[in-house]
């Protein structure tokens, strides 16, 4: 039992150190805010919603929290400003709870993890870290370099199914992408029975493109293994904050996405766009990325990322 709370303990340690930029911001704000201030005024509020949107939570999550607060102090519930804190924490916890479905991969029959959003986003990345933390759960792991618009993309993806000791299946740059997932899939009626995860391009000439080839792709997949893909996972970049809302309702409008990976959460203040994307989205939230290195790759739990940011 002991080195089961040593681990859990290092494993929170990290997500926290990754989270620390959006903390530091949050709570300096939240503490200089409720401390600084004794009364509950109108002055209070606005600078509280100011803050939850600084924090790019978005204006419904700011404005429900303060009607909640109004509330509670029209109940009596409320005497002083150290308790919005409280509040705020019940309240992301609540929202980030329905967003937390981890991903269930069986295991001995083949699972097809499809990874799209625009470029930069760290699919790649996630790919590589994703394929590390399944290997260690003892999961079979493919790659596929289904990017073929730039060498270095396929390279990255070769870089990465060498570290985590991954087959890479590719072809040359500019190969039809459906092309290299159809020889992915004929490893499957070889008897292949791991997961497959499918790296895919975030930028092509045009956006129009882009859609067509990942809708291609994905009916590639499916034509070829019934059921397949199992996921979508869609990428996302949290240092752009609002503009990875906007990023992800596109890709879910046109492709469909099962999933949500927030990427680069150590990267920035605005840790707060999952709350964001949260009440937005209706997505499960399946991992977020903390770092670059190969075990910054975390599921996503509510608890511990709102214990993470406030604490
Ligand atoms: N700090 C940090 N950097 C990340 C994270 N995920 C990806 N990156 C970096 O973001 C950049 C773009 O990632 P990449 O995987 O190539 O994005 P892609 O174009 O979507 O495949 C790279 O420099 C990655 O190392 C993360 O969680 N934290
Ligand atoms: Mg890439």
């Amino acid at each position: 039992m002991k080195g089961i709370f040593i681990v859990n303990n290092s494993f929170f340690e990290k997500l926290k150190t990754g989270l620390a930029k959006t903390r530091n911001s949050l709570t300096k704000n939240l503490d200089n805010l409720v401390f600084g201030k004794k009364v509950l005024d109108r002055e209070l509020f606005e600078k509280l919603e100011e803050l939850l949107i600084t924090a790019d939570m978005g204006p419904q999550f700011a404005h429900d929290l303060i009607n909640d607060v109004k509330e509670r102090i029209g109940r009596h519930e409320l005497q002083n400003t150290a308790q919005i804190k409280k509040i705020l924490q019940e309240r992301m916890v609540g929202i980030l709870r329905q967003m937390e479905k981890p991903l269930t991969i069986p295991k001995g029959q083949p699972f097809v993890i499809m990874a799209i959003g625009v470029n930069g986003s760290g699919k790649t990345t996630t790919i590589g870290k994703l394929a590390n933390l399944l290997g260690s759960d003892g999961h079979e792991v493919m790659l596929v370099a289904a990017d073929t618009f730039r060498a270095a993309a396929i390279e990255q993806l070769e870089v990465w199914g060498n570290r985590v000791q991954a087959p890479v299946i590719k072809q040359k740059i500019n190969a039809d992408p459906a092309a290299v997932v159809f020889d992915a899939l004929a490893k499957v009626k070889t008897g292949y029975r791991g997961v497959i995860i499918i790296d895919t391009a975030g930028r092509l000439h045009t956006r129009v493109n882009l859609m067509e080839e990942l809708k291609k792709i994905r009916r590639v997949i499916g034509k070829d293994l019934p059921g397949a893909p199992h996921e979508i996972l869609l990428v996302l970049d949290a240092t752009t904050g609002q503009n990875a809302v906007i990023q992800a309702k596109i890709f879910k409008e046109e492709i469909g996405a099962s999933g949500i990976v927030l990427t680069k959460l150590d990267g920035t203040a605005k840790g707060g766009v999952v709350i964001r994307i949260a009440s937005e989205l209706a997505l499960p939230v399946r991992y977020i990325g903390v770092g670059e290195g190969l075990d910054d790759l975390r599921v996503f739990e509510s608890n511990d990322f709102v214990t993470a940011l406030l604490e």
